[in-house]
């Protein structure tokens, strides 16, 4: 039904320009054993590493709750409960003063949070690391009423004629319950070469931030992140970074906020030496290394000296 009123809109689009009904991705392919594979790996080797007395899920039954939250629908107007069953299967405690939310700099936060070790992103816990990176909808033509390969998914971005996405709807119930389940000190990773930073549409401001608990989530550090040295921008000072500042002042939340900061930098530079922001680091690491030879060769003199003088 609604693949017919997008066809009849796109044939009628067509005529003046090839617009696409909205923008999209192939649906996953094996979606069911991705999902179930996903739900399964991260009980295996995830779960410990964000949560130690979970409860087994049965993988087969979050099957059942995601996909039921989008077979034989519209996906360009599902409701926003569609995945509330899901959520409540997957939700599971996540650990206090390590949760991390991110915007615009999706790799670095991921490497940086090393799967739940060092710091916990949405999509380090199960809700998130299931249906991460995949696109899937409903579809009316299949007996089980889910996309195969051969259809576009619409993605996150909504538009006149697809209003209320799969992936959107999706996303923010998952933001929304991971920004309720945060405790303690909570980090922030901001893409510094966007204007604004802390951008009004982001998942980030719309549904993460007015969803922290006030009294329960105490301090918020924010890294501002970027290839370039940006220390005399001062990004922290900067417009939208205040207005972060304020949004989480209403929820008694203290504010720190850092620029490239030194162990962000140590993996950003690693994987890519050439940024402008490495030069920085490695003339440090270059000149602490000198340091340390003119010590050693002291030390050396100084044996030798000693020992020359029993003789
Ligand atoms: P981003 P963010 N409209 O990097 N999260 O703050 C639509 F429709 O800009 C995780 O928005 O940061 N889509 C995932 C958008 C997805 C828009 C969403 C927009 N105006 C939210 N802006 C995930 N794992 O995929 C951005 N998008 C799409 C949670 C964009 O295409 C995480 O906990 C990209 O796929 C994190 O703290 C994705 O949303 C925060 O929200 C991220 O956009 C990151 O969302």
């Amino acid at each position: 039904m609604w693949f017919t009123k997008c066809f009849q809109l796109f044939l009628i689009t067509n005529v003046i320009a090839a617009a696409p009904c909205f923008q999209g991705n192939h649906a996953t392919a094996e979606l069911r054993s991705r999902v179930i594979g996903r739900c399964l790996e991260f009980q295996a080797n995830m779960m410990f590493n964000v949560s130690c007395e979970e409860k087994t899920r049965n993988c087969t039954d979050v099957w059942e709750k995601f996909s039921s939250g989008f077979a034989f629908k519209d996906p360009c107007n599902v409701k926003n409960d569609t995945f509330r069953e899901y959520i409540m299967a997957t939700n599971h405690y996540v650990p206090k003063d390590k949760a991390m939310f991110w915007g615009g700099v999706y790799n670095l936060a991921h490497r940086y949070s090393n799967r739940g070790q060092s710091k916990v992103t949405l999509e380090d816990t199960m809700p998130g690391y299931v249906a991460d990176g995949l696109s899937f909808c409903g579809d009316n033509s299949t007996s089980d009423g889910i996309a195969r390969e051969n259809i576009t998914c619409p993605s996150t971005f909504l538009s006149a004629n697809c209003s209320s996405t799969v992936s959107s709807v999706f996303w923010t119930s998952a933001s929304i319950n991971f920004a309720k389940s945060v405790t303690g000190e909570i980090f922030v990773m901001l893409n510094a070469s966007r204007n604004p930073i802390y951008r009004n549409n982001s998942y980030f401001r719309m549904y993460e931030v007015p969803n922290l608990t006030k009294g329960t989530v105490t301090k918020a550090t924010v890294y501002i992140v970027g290839e370039s040295p940006i220390s005399k921008g001062n990004l922290c000072g900067s417009e939208s970074i205040l207005e972060l500042k304020a949004n989480l002042a209403e929820k008694d939340i203290a504010f720190e906020c850092q620029e490239n900061p030194r162990d962000v930098m140590n993996i950003l530079c690693g994987d890519n030496p050439r940024a402008d922001v490495c030069s920085s680091i490695w003339k440090t690491s270059r000149s602490s290394r000198s340091k340390m030879n003119y010590h050693a060769l002291l030390y050396i003199a100084f044996s030798v000296f000693t020992f020359s003088t029993w003789f």
